[in-house]
């Protein structure tokens, strides 16, 4: 499927590589999935990937929660992820000063060299993005911060007045920033999201599950659909899928769900 006929003037006009290669892969693999892979093994991951690295577009990882880790065995994992054509996301949540951020996608893990997307908190204000811009330059490697612009936790207080617009205005005209974290778990609020951010950023939401049953401590879960024909460019699933007792099947089900809702939203905007 053509990226123009899906995704319209947001194709034609986006000058960011990241976000054109994650729209192609959209309609290449018609999903708009990205796995949460909150697994703690090394052979835990790479099954999950062999299973339902068919049906998604990115993989977001949490690099330290894994018990086993090592150099060697992560870059034959981000290999693997690759060649399904994924985009790689390491949801490390930064939230330091410039400087500190930029040096924290170094060290032992070196997110710098393997993360396409890298999420931030902006609560430290606008250095962190010229942070982890310097931090990808100096890798030689294009990157995409996305903000947290709201949470799907029950009290997370960036529901407190005014963070969300704060987090918007300064993240829109920053180039490093992809695009925004909204509550998946509520399709008002993504809405909110949708007419703050505009057409240009992407808009990624987490909280989407069909079992609610899932939700654990304090995680609030929304339908996937409805995200998206809220405005939501991708569903972040993790448990909806990774617990199942057939991830690969319920990966198939999140993407159909998720392409219909963008053909059914891309018809309603022509
Ligand atoms: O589907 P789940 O609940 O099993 O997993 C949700 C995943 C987890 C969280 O770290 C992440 O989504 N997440 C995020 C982000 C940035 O992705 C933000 C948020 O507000 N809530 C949330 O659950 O890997």
């Amino acid at each position: 499927m053509d990226p123009a006929s899906i995704w319209g003037s947001r194709w034609l006009n986006s000058n960011q590589p990241i976000a054109k290669k994650y729209m192609e892969t959209v309609c290449k693999k018609q999903s708009l999935v990205v796995l949460a892979a909150d697994k703690n093994t090394m052979e835990e991951l790479n099954k999950l990937v062999d299973d339902v690295g068919d049906y998604i577009s990115a993989l977001k990882t949490h690099v330290d929660l894994i018990d086993d880790w090592t150099k060697e065995s992560w870059g034959k994992f981000i290999s693997k992820a690759k060649e399904k054509d994924l985009l790689i996301f390491e949801d490390r949540k930064h939230g330091d000063i410039g400087k500190i951020a930029r040096d924290q996608m170094g060290g032992i893990y070196d997110s710098k060299s393997w993360a396409d997307l890298i999420t931030a908190h902006l609560i430290s204000g606008p250095s962190i993005l010229d942070g982890m811009q310097e931090a990808w330059d100096s890798a030689n490697k294009d990157g995409g911060v996305l903000l947290l612009a709201q949470m799907s936790s029950e009290g997370n207080l960036l529901e407190l007045p005014g963070y969300t617009d704060s987090v918007v205005k300064i993240g829109k005209k920053h180039p490093i920033c992809f695009g925004f974290i909204g509550n998946g778990s509520n399709h008002e609020e993504i809405i909110q999201l949708r007419r703050l951010v505009g057409e240009e950023k992407m808009i990624w939401t987490p909280g989407v599950n069909l079992n609610s049953d899932d939700a654990e401590l304090g995680q609030r879960y929304g339908d996937p659909e409805k995200a998206i024909l809220s405005g939501s460019d991708a569903i972040i699933i993790g448990s909806g899928i990774h617990k199942s007792s057939n991830p690969s099947e319920m990966a198939l089900k999140y993407a159909k769900i998720s392409w219909d809702a963008l053909i059914k939203r891309s018809v309603n905007s022509d």
